[in-house]
């Protein structure tokens, strides 16, 4: 009998729709998180997101709100395994069944020069960017699994590639996440679960906020400088960037993307930097 092959008239737009899944987005109350949620919204999730306060999961449901977006908080350290399972159950409770997508968004950084850098600031950092991924992909995958069907994103970073001075903690910890990542697809792609990552370049968000002050003069930060002469787009991004990145990986328009990570970074990856004026 001839080999038969699926026919490309079979696929719709509607792959890129997420209409009646259930996203949980880690660290979702502003920044980037902030942004992949809404974007995940627009393509018809319901969203849920924690944080570690109380009046910052009160403050964003009412930012979404503004956005028409009904997303519901809850308050969890994404480090607390305790806290991560009741996460889940009250998502499960609230909407009726676990996350068919993870976000783990939740993220610090610590800008310390490492002999300066104390074990327990490493530590700390590691704990929330690695293990904090770690746990909430555990106590997500059982739904997953029973449902045959799953979608874990990670927020790597240009950090996941590459090291710079200051940032031996984050840089660890996003360099493992990328190889958890990989962990994830190997172990749990037989239960047509996708894990993939996104890597941002530098995105203007609260966390970045320090590398781009002006200084007294008025002048541009020298890092933000820098950082604009080595992006082939001359600008930082914003997480705007990353929603369409990540509505094409929470979807079934990425069924056979597994284990990959996609690098919104406006071409910083690729190029050497602008020769100095
Ligand atoms: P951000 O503005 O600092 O937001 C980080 C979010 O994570 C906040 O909502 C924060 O909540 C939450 N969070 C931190 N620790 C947590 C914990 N233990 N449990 C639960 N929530 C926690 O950072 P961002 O720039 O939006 O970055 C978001 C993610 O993208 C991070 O993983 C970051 O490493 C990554 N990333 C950022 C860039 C960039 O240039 N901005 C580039 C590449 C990757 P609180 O307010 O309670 O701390
Ligand atoms: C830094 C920045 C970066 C960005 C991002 C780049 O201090 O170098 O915070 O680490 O946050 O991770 O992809």
């Amino acid at each position: 009998m001839a080999e038969q092959y699926a026919n490309p008239s079979a696929f719709s737009m509607d792959s890129f729709r997420l209409d009646g899944q259930v996203a949980l987005v880690t660290g979702a109350s502003y920044g980037i998180g902030f942004a992949i949620a809404t974007a995940l919204a627009k393509a018809g999730a319901k969203i849920a997101f924690n944080d570690r306060d109380p009046e910052k999961i009160a403050a964003s449901e009412s930012s979404y709100a503004k956005e028409g977006i009904k997303a519901k908080g809850w308050v969890a350290d994404v480090t607390k395994v305790d806290e991560v399972e009741q996460l889940v159950k009250d998502i499960e409770g609230h909407f009726g069944t676990t996350p068919d997508i993870l976000v783990n968004n939740a993220g610090i950084i610590k800008r310390i020069p490492m002999l300066e850098m104390t074990a327990e600031d490493f530590r700390q950092v590691v704990d929330i960017d690695l293990n904090g991924p770690f746990i909430v992909s555990k106590a997500c995958l059982p739904g997953m699994i029973a449902k045959n069907h799953g979608k874990i994103i990670n927020i790597c970073s240009m950090m996941s590639e590459l090291g710079r001075e200051t940032v031996a903690g984050y840089a660890a910890a996003k360099g493992g996440l990328k190889m958890l990542t990989r962990n994830i697809c190997s172990e749990f792609g037989e239960h047509n679960i996708q894990c993939n990552g996104i890597g941002p370049g530098y995105i203007a968000t609260p966390q970045t906020a320090p590398l781009r002050e002006r200084q007294p003069d008025g002048s541009r930060h020298p890092f933000d400088s820098f950082i604009v002469a080595k992006t082939p787009a001359a600008r930082w991004g914003t997480p705007v960037d990353l929603m369409g990145t990540a509505v094409f990986l929470a979807s079934d328009a990425s069924s056979f993307v597994n284990g990959q990570v996609i690098y919104v970074d406006g071409g910083i990856l690729a190029y050497i930097g602008k020769q100095p004026q």
